[in-house]
Order: C-alpha cells, then structure tokens, then sequence
C-alpha cells in the first residue's frame, strides 16, 4: 500500500512528508494568550499539506497566528525568503524568532521548548 501523500492519483504539489497529520493532538495548553504572548506569523500557500498541518498543531494548542500568503504576493514571498533564508512552506516566526518550518515546529515541541517560546519566555 503506498503511503498517504504519494502514489497514484495524487498531485506532485512538492510536499514528500507521507504523515501530515500524525502528529499526537495535545489539549489545549494553558500558554497565555495576550499582551505578552508574542504573535504567530505563518507563511503559506494555498495548495501546502505541511501548512494545513502546521494550522492544525497551532489550533491543537490553542494558538492563533497571522497567515502570509505568498502565492497571492509576490512582495510577502521576497520577504519570507529574506527572513527565512528558504523557499519552502510553511515558514513559521514566534515573534522575532524563526522557528522554521512545521517540521521544525514539532521538533521544538518534543524537546519541550515550543511552549516557553509561545509563551515569550526567554531562556
Ligand atoms: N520539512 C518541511 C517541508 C515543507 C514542504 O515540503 N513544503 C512544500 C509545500 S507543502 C514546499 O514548499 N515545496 C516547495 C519548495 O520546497 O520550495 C516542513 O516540515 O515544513
């Protein structure tokens, strides 16, 4: 059986990640929400099974974000990649902090980090 994500039948959109949603659903946490907890900015496209992933482990955490559409501006796209340094998307900020992409983002969730960072605690 081929894998989620891959085999016939499936659109070639650039994504090679078989597992978008695997990730376990955590409740929400308590991170505080408000002045200090520092904004959420997405990268995007439309077509971005790495993005709807992201968006969902964000809302699994009780967490907004501010979505940038690339694909629908040129100049936002320029931007990312200056910040970035990379192409791909999702593309995720915690205020100044470049967190990467979702890969990235359950990475620093599983070594425990990504709540402080939500949080805007500094180590
Ligand atoms: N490991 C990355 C994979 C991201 C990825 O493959 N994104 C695709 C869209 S879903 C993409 O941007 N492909 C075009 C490119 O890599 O420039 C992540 O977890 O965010």
């Amino acid at each position: 059986m081929s894998p989620a994500g891959s085999g016939p039948g499936r659109p070639d959109i650039g994504c090679d990640h078989p597992t978008f949603l695997s990730f376990r659903r955590t409740p929400l946490s308590d991170t505080p929400q408000g002045a200090t907890a520092p904004e959420v900015i997405l990268y995007s496209t439309a077509i971005c099974p790495y993005c709807v992933a992201a968006k969902n482990f964000l809302k699994s955490k009780g967490r907004d974000w501010t979505e940038v559409r690339i694909d629908l501006d040129p100049a936002e796209r320029e931007k990312m990649i200056a910040r970035a340094k990379r192409t791909s998307v999702p593309q995720i900020f915690v205020g100044e902090v470049h967190v990467g992409g979702y890969d990235d983002m359950i990475a620093l969730h599983r070594a425990g980090k990504l709540d402080a960072l939500l949080a805007g605690e500094t180590a």
